[in-house]
């Protein structure tokens, strides 16, 4: 049986040890660009198996809080090139998530201050952040409009270029596609936010279809071997929700089984909370299991809330990449920690979401 500090394969990418850095958005890139405080943060933090990095905008329309970075300039690329560069010279490996909100999103945060762009004109229950003279304030989300059927090849091919863009120019070793949390391609997938009636909507084949183009275009462009893909398929974040969430991610599973993926990152339970819902009660095992019938090849990533005792219990289980996110963020030697058992730092909320240095490259390592 493996243990969290062996090495293991995830499609192309080999990785040092099983921990892997979960996405944080942590809203420190101004006009979208990464800066050199944010490869410090990541390069600190280098030790993990993989470091997947904050959610990254593909297109200013994708773009849903202030402050986070974007993957569509020529100065964020060269932005992101200095992280990658930072980090492989750590001896890290880091993927890029891919992000679009859709509806999550302000009409400041829109080109010409125009709608935000979801399945449906059905506005999200849900707020964004807004960073007004350096404080982080929340604020509702804007009444989206809805796609034309004809706008949504342009979206996939923006998914295609970013995933390209990310790999050749930024140095990225991968990426991964932000199926989660309910952003542009959950929204697509579940009932509650898609209620098109044209080949996007209606039928689970419908519901999945964008999110399958995304994810066919973008293993066409760079190789499933270099692609993971980040799903959550219960969680209330963002007002997402699905009548039959079971049947619809059975699914979406063997469909991506099919892809040779580098791998599949569930979050299991609630964003950022509880791990079990009563009132959402879901099926993991039998997901796992219906990937590997169906072919699925890649690793198996599992994800909220995990600490060694249940990352432990989840290897026994048969995941093969546990992802840390909470723990990363006031831990940058977390893999050295679970390995001598030392206690961890408490990350403090006040720091998550926008600032500088404090809260974020100034947590202590190990002596
Ligand atoms: C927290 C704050 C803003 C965005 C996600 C990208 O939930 C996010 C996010 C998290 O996936």
């Amino acid at each position: 049986m493996p243990t969290l500090f062996d090495p293991v394969q995830a499609g192309d990418l080999h990785l040092a040890n099983r921990i892997v850095m979960a996405p944080l958005t942590r809203n420190r890139a101004p006009d979208a660009i990464p800066t050199p405080l944010m490869a410090e943060y990541y390069t600190q933090r280098a030790s993990a198996g993989l470091l997947i990095t904050e959610a990254t905008a593909i297109s200013h329309e994708g773009q849903g809080y202030s402050d986070v970075p974007g993957l569509y300039g020529t100065e964020q690329l060269d932005g992101w090139k200095k992280v990658t560069a930072a980090v492989h010279k750590a001896g890290g490996k880091i993927v890029v998530q891919l992000w679009h909100v859709g509806r999550v999103s302000h009409t400041d945060l829109q080109p010409h201050g125009g709608k935000p762009v979801a399945p449906s004109a059905i506005t999200a229950k849900t707020k964004t952040v807004l960073i007004k003279n350096g404080v982080p304030t929340f604020v509702d989300t804007s009444e989206p409009r809805a796609l034309q059927a004809q706008e949504l090849p342009g979206i996939v091919h923006t998914y295609q270029a970013a995933a390209r863009n990310a790999v050749e120019t930024a140095g990225f070793d991968g990426v991964e596609i932000h199926g989660a949390n309910g952003y542009l391609l959950d929204q697509f997938l579940k009932s509650g936010s898609n209620q098109r009636t044209d080949d996007y909507g209606g039928s689970i084949e419908n519901r999945a279809r964008l999110l399958l183009e995304v994810t066919r275009a973008i293993t066409g462009a760079i190789g499933g071997g270099r692609t993971g893909i980040r799903l959550s398929p219960v969680t209330p974040a963002n007002d997402a929700f699905d009548a039959d969430p079971q049947l619809l991610f059975d699914y979406v599973i063997r469909e991506l089984a099919t892809l040779n993926l580098a791998y599949i990152h569930i979050i299991e339970g609630a964003t950022g909370g509880p791990r079990d819902l009563p009132e959402r009660p879901f099926d993991y095992a039998a997901l796992k299991a219906a990937y590997r019938a169906a072919g699925g090849k890649g690793a198996w990533m599992v994800n909220n809330g995990y600490d060694q005792a249940l990352a432990d219990q989840a290897m026994q289980d048969g995941a093969d990449l546990v992802a840390f996110g909470k723990a990363y963020i006031a831990n940058p030697d977390l893999v050295r920690r679970l390995r001598e058992n030392a206690p961890l730092n408490t990350p403090d909320k006040a720091t998550f979401y926008g600032g500088g240095a404090k809260g974020y490259t100034d947590y202590p390592a190990l002596a």
